[in-house]
Order: C-alpha cells, then sequence, then structure tokens
C-alpha cells in the first residue's frame, strides 16, 4: 500500500481544525501510521519548499510554516497518495472546490491548512525528511476487510 506526507500547517492549528482534519482522514477509511508535531525551521523548509525558494512569496511562506508547530502524519492506503491530494483541493482555498479540506476550510492560497505530497516518488523523500524509520507504526487495520474488496487487496 502507499504512504503519503500530511503537514498540518499552522493555519489548521491555529484556527482549531487538527480535529476536523484528522476526523475527514478517518472517515474516508485512510490509515494514520505515524503523528507528530514539530516546529519547523528555515533549512527543512527550504528542502520541503525547494521548488519554491526563489520565489518573492518564499519568505513569507517560511514565516507562516513556523509561526506555530505543525502536526506531520503519514497516511497509508491503497492510492493513497492521489487520493489525499484530492481530498486536499486545488492550492488556492478560494478555488478549492467544495468538499475538499482547502475548499471547506480555507480561504487563503498560502494559509491553506493542509500539505500532500504530491506524487509517490515524492511521499517517499518527504516521509524520511519528516519521519524517522521507528516514528512510523505500519500496521494492518483489523477493519482491513471492509475498507476494501478482497480483490482490492
Ligand atoms: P500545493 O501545496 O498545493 O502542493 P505548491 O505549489 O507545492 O502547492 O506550493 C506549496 C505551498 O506554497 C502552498 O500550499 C502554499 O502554502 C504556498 N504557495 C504556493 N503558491 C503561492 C503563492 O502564489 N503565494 C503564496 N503562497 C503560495
Ligand atoms: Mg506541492
Amino acid at each position: 500500500m502507499e504512504q503519503t506526507l500530511v503537514i498540518l500547517k499552522p493555519s489548521c492549528v491555529e484556527r482549531g481544525l487538527i480535529g476536523d482534519v484528522i476526523s475527514r482522514i478517518q472517515n474516508k477509511g485512510i490509515t494514520i501510521i505515524g503523528m507528530k508535531m514539530m516546529q519547523l525551521n528555515e533549512q527543512i523548509l527550504r528542502e520541503h519548499y525547494s521548488h519554491l525558494v526563489e520565489k518573492p512569496f518564499f519568505p513569507g511562506l517560511c514565516a507562516s510554516m513556523m509561526a506555530t508547530p505543525v502536526v506531520c502524519m503519514v497516511l497509508k492506503g491503497i492510492d493513497v497518495v492521489e487520493v489525499f491530494r484530492t481530498m486536499t483541493g486545488s492550492t488556492n482555498g478560494r478555488k478549492a472546490a467544495p468538499g475538499t479540506l482547502r475548499g471547506d476550510f480555507c480561504m487563503s492560497g498560502q494559509a491553506n491548512i493542509v500539505h500532500a505530497s504530491d506524487s509517490v516518488e515524492s511521499a517517499k523523500v518527504e516521509i524520511a525528511r519528516f519521519f524517522r524509520p521507528d516514528e512510523i507504526f505500519d500496521y494492518t487495520p483489523d477493519n482491513l476487510a471492509f475498507l476494501y474488496a478482497d480483490d482490492e487487496l
């Protein structure tokens, strides 16, 4: 099964939306196999957002990601990278579809409450960036036979 990295950003933490996002994840039938709070710093953000370092908004993005601790999670499920990106919605909360996390919970293109890995390859790199192997608990939930059909497993 795939794994993906999720970060509940300071805009999620500060607005008291941690529980709402976790509920959406659990209601969907996605398994949380790693979860911790972290205080991000510029070094890890320059790696995590390396594709944005040259953008004029990068200093503001960094500041917004360091404003409070964040909650980092590793999620597991079949096709979970794509499934959770779809649940996350477009980058700008004002344009994200209703029913998505960003579409339902935010109004900003920057303070957009969640980060989600965008491919299986980047998920592997991002999980290794934010989690030590012993912080991931790759267990199999008891209700797996009710989350998926036999021929999907
Ligand atoms: P994503 O989070 O939807 O994958 P990316 O393009 O990878 O979007 O950008 C990473 C993060 O950088 C976004 O979630 C958002 O917080 C911030 N960001 C992206 N584009 C802008 C912008 O034009 N202005 C301000 N912040 C931006
Ligand atoms: Mg991205």
